[in-house]
């Protein structure tokens, strides 16, 4: 059914292709993409949109050789199948398949694992200066990126960078006009008016008279590239941002049409110094519905195609913790105009739409600038102001040093709810909420603190709220379940006891309480009593409750869902060793020392030991360790 398609073992094979059979070659791509879409939730509508880019690009290039990066990573599924993966496609985004993003261990054509976006202008820049040292300045170098990752800061870092070094460097801006939803800010005001500038309109026919005359391939003569450029520099308006910054500026141009694609890039691979292609693309082109609802088709959970209807397979189900979060600060907001939530571009994963729409003052989409949009909240909190700054664990990484200078150390009440905080499956190492623990744990002034379960989430966003100094709430991509039980008050540094026991005690920060006390349950049922804590701090920890049962219990095994390096383990292990507690009997589960790959969110915590039957396990284990060390035959006998 691929005729084309399949027989592409590598971008080599584009090389004896017309631009009518690289139109088919698009046709069958988009076909694959729509079939995977109906198994499983993918990146679809960014995919759809770089169809003919991904081949243009390929079939201009020597990728083998020449240097190529995505940016974010999340629209690279052309590149595969074009890059020898086509007969593993279907395995994408599974268990042991391949990745949903760049990899180098699984093509050369990959040369880093992304997935969060803005860096991809920096490594190329990185690549071309070591090619150019090593003497291999005939590598071409070229990074692709969306109008919505360019805003990051750092973007505009590597582009002054470029300009000041005046690389050989082709950036391609990929402007679809959206982010994952439509994008915010100046930039992208500008780029509006690049595509709109009837100036433009002028120059893009110009340059297409001149270009009509060169040969498609060899021999593109700088001197009509020198005056393309001077055209534009003449004050034809647009452009004029980069080329201030010392980049050539061309487009924007159609990204859906080969030829074109083609034309342009021949002229631009000979263009001296750094170039910036504008090229022009509709996310979700090919499929009238992604098309028209390319919020939604970003990464839509598998659907059937009704008639150009989208019907998901699966719908309804419990909430999620992210749902708990949105509607705690909505009430927060409610109760109080002195609150305001910032998003860093992931409105609608975070779901906040309807905040968004019912506060439309008080909430901030910063578009992707995560250490901006904390820096920002600083700058609130010090007015006054109570700002909740919403954004993903990993992607709050981006932010270390503004949480350590503008908000730690200056002791200012931001609150951070960390979204995503844990494994988070198909999307892989990139994604996993892994690290959040130790970095905020590691700043004086800031409480930290994780739910137990679904009630927590509200009461912990109210607590956090009340208190004069930072905090942060971390919360994984789960769906929350409500813990029964007497429940105690939130207070400061305080642990909640669920229940004591005589042979152990399970110590939980977060949401696998639920499971730690099915765990528990078991093993009552089997003979074992062990007690259940819900941490709920990690900072300031409950010395008192935790040191105590360290010191009480024939064994603790902690549990939490990051790193175990830095992690709530480490912190009680810690506590222990500052009170001259003696610590070897306490059982850390969490994240080990190694990148996690994709796969199901479930079948990854059960290889750690994060579920019921993984807490008991470890429970039974410790009982045996203690039980044989103080030569107990009871409690292993009841095993
Ligand atoms: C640092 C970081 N923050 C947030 C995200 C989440 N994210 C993934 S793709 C995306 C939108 C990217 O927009 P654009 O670059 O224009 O690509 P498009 O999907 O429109 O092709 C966002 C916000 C991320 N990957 N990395």
């Amino acid at each position: 059914m691929h005729q084309i398609l399949s027989k592409i073992e590598s971008p080599a094979d584009l090389s004896n292709l017309s631009n009518e059979q690289l139109e088919q070659l698009s046709a069958e791509i988009r076909d694959v993409l729509c079939s995977l879409v109906a198994t499983r939730t993918a990146h679809f509508a960014s995919n759809l949109g770089v169809v003919e880019l991904s081949i243009a690009l390929h079939r201009t290039f020597d990728f083998s050789r020449d240097r190529l990066i995505w940016d974010t990573g999340h629209q690279i599924y052309p590149h595969k199948l074009l890059t020898g993966r086509y007969d593993e496609f279907g395995t994408i985004r599974t268990t042991g398949g391949l990745m949903g993003y760049p990899n180098p261990a699984e093509s050369d054509y990959d040369l880093f694992v992304t997935g969060h976006a803005g860096s991809s202008v920096s490594t190329m820049l990185g690549l071309r200066s070591g090619d150019d040292l090593q003497g291999e300045k005939d590598r071409h170098a070229v990074a692709v990126i969306g109008d919505g990752a360019f805003p990051s800061g750092i973007v505009f870092e590597a582009l002054n960078n470029a300009g000041g070094m005046n690389a050989n460097l082709l950036v391609v801006l990929n402007d679809n006009k959206m982010s994952i939803c439509p994008r915010v800010g100046g930039v992208a005001d500008y780029f509006d008016r690049l595509r709109m500038n009837p100036f433009y309109t002028g120059v893009k026919s110009e340059v297409l008279k001149i270009l009509n005359h060169v040969p498609l391939l060899g021999d593109p003569t700088e001197r009509l590239l020198a005056q393309c450029k001077e055209a534009v520099k003449a004050g034809l308006h647009g452009g004029m941002l980069f080329e201030e910054l010392g980049f050539s500026y061309i487009g924007p141009i159609d990204g859906h049409n080969i030829g074109l694609l083609r034309k342009y890039m021949e002229m631009v691979k000979t263009l001296p110094g750094p170039v910036l292609l504008h090229v022009v693309t509709e996310k979700g082109h090919g499929y009238q519905p992604a098309a028209a609802d390319p919020v939604f088709f970003h990464t839509p959970p598998a659907f059937i195609d009704d008639n150009g209807k989208a019907v998901p397979k699966k719908s309804g189900g419990p909430k999620a913790y992210t749902n708990y979060a949105r509607d705690a600060i909505a009430e927060q907001m409610r109760k109080c105009d002195k609150v305001t939530v910032m998003t860093a571009a992931m409105c609608q994963g975070t779901k906040m739409e309807p905040v968004r729409d019912e506060f439309p003052h008080r909430f901030f989409d910063t578009g992707i600038c995560e250490s901006h949009a904390v820096a920002f909240a600083a700058g609130q909190a010090k007015t006054g102001l109570r700002p909740i700054v919403n954004i993903y664990s990993t992607f709050l990484q981006r932010s270390f040093d503004q949480i350590f200078q503008e908000v730690a150390l200056q002791d200012l009440p931001v609150v951070f709810t960390m979204d995503r905080a844990g494994l988070t499956a198909a999307d892989g190492p990139t994604h996993h909420g892994s690290y959040d623990i130790g970095y905020m744990r590691l700043f004086p002034n800031m409480i930290v603190m994780a739910p137990g379960d679904a009630e927590e989430v509200g009461e912990m966003l109210n607590f956090a709220l009340l208190q004069d100094h930072p905090s942060a709430i971390r919360y994984p991509k789960a769906n929350a379940e409500t813990v029964e039980r007497d429940r105690t008050p939130m207070e400061l540094g305080k642990a909640e006891v669920l229940s004591t026991g005589a042979d152990g005690t399970v110590i939980c920060y977060g949401a696998q309480l639920a499971d730690a006390q099915r765990g528990v349950e078991t093993l009552k049922s089997e003979g074992l009593d062990v007690g259940l804590i819900n941490a709920r701090f990690c900072k300031p920890i409950d010395r008192e409750t935790i040191v105590g049962a360290v010191k009480t219990s024939p064994f603790v095994v902690t549990v939490e869902e990051g790193a175990l390096m830095t992690g709530f383990g480490s912190a009680v292990l810690e506590a222990c060793t500052d009170e001259g507690v003696d610590a070897s009997r306490v059982k850390r589960l969490g994240i080990p020392d190694t990148f996690i790959d994709h796969g199901e969110r479930e079948e990854r915590l059960a290889e750690i030991g994060l579920t019921a039957e993984g807490i008991a396990q470890t429970c039974r284990e410790m009982a045996a360790k203690t039980s044989a060390l103080h030569g107990d035959d009871s409690i292993s006998a009841g095993l």
